[in-house]
């Protein structure tokens, strides 16, 4: 049997199942848009050899985006990066001694002509970086379109519900 595209379009790698915490936003939105995505834990220093295979393969059969989340001194999304042609998206994952400025710094400074793009720290990080790779799969995908935009309007609608309610209750 081919082995060709049985990835999901979106492949979450997480440097360690400690990050998962720190991922669930970014799962609960892509559920929302109904994107399947599935979820690895594969670190680039402890198992080297396995974050190579993956990104090598993960083309072909059929990921499209691969969000890579670490902490600490945070190798994983550069090493993606390195190993696959696809978009690799680096989410720095907060909680070390340095409160994830660490990996931020890792992730950030990846040399000339291997790219990551990088979030913030943590839980909206994760999230963004969801966003982010729905926004890159509704470029070929007028349905996806469709659902971003109405929940881009749907946030909007919750801040003006908010500012509603403030004016209100403080008598603007
Ligand atoms: C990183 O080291 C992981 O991404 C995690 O954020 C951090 C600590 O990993 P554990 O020691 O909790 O497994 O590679």
């Amino acid at each position: 049997m081919s082995r060709d595209k049985h990835m999901h379009p979106i492949v979450f790698v997480l440097g360690s199942d400690s990050d998962l915490p720190q991922l669930e936003g970014g799962f609960e939105l892509l559920r929302h848009f109904e994107v399947p995505f599935e979820v690895r834990i594969l670190s680039a220093h402890r198992t080297p050899h396995e974050c190579a295979a993956l990104a090598e393969s993960a083309e072909k059969e059929g990921a499209k985006v691969l969000i890579a989340a670490a902490g600490m001194a945070a190798a994983l999304p550069g090493v993606l990066a390195a190993h696959s042609k696809l978009p690799v998206l680096g989410v720095p994952i907060g909680g070390s001694a340095l409160s994830g400025v660490d990996a931020l710094y890792s992730i950030v400074q990846m040399p000339g002509g291997v790219p990551v793009a990088a979030t913030g720290i943590g839980k909206p990080g994760a999230k963004n970086a969801a966003l982010f790779a729905v926004r890159i799969l509704a470029l070929e995908n007028p349905d996806l379109a469709a659902k971003h935009r109405a929940w881009v309007a749907s946030q909007r609608e919750r801040v003006l519900q908010k500012d509603a309610e403030v004016q209100t209750k403080y008598g603007n």
